[in-house]
């Protein structure tokens, strides 16, 4: 067994599309224990540090803009391998890309250049997982 924690964001599309519920569900399904959980709009400060590797790249401010635009929904999930475990359910980044079965693949949708709106973001290594959880959720 390899237990960790990850950073969960449901996007502003996935609540504004009411899927938290959904998006949820599947985690739930999956076996993963949600053990923090809230809702709020993210600050400009909050997300230049979460988004801080992309910094200077095209999609940079939109993204930010995009993030800001209503409430999103965080969460740290626990269970075996589930940084890498969340990614697979959410599927690759482009909604169109992505594979049926997941997240981004069944409930996406396809937005031409928005590729920001892909419903949800998930930690990508085990660093990745401690910064981010001390960003939205503190020590
Ligand atoms: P995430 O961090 O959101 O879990 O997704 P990811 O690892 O698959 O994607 P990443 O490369 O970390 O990019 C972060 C978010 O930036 C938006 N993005 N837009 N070419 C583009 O317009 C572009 N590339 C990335 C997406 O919203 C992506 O989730
Ligand atoms: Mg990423």
């Amino acid at each position: 067994m390899s237990t960790e924690r990850t950073l969960v964001l449901v996007k502003p599309d996935g609540v504004k599309r009411h899927l938290v519920g959904e998006i949820l569900s599947r985690i739930e399904t999956k076996g993963y224990d949600v053990v923090e959980l809230k809702m709020l709009t993210p600050t400009r400060q909050i997300l230049e540090q979460h988004y801080a590797e992309h910094e200077g790249k095209p999609f940079y401010e939109p993204l930010v803009e995009f993030m800001m635009s209503g409430p999103v929904v965080a969460a740290v999930l626990e269970g075996n391998r589930v940084i890498e475990g969340f990614r697979s359910l959410a599927g690759t980044t482009e909604p169109t890309a992505a594979a049926p079965g997941t997240i981004r693949g069944d409930l996406g949708r396809d937005w031409g250049l928005k590729v920001q709106q892909n419903l949800v973001h998930g930690s990508d290594s085990s660093e990745s997982a401690e910064r981010e959880m001390g960003i939205w959720f503190g020590a």
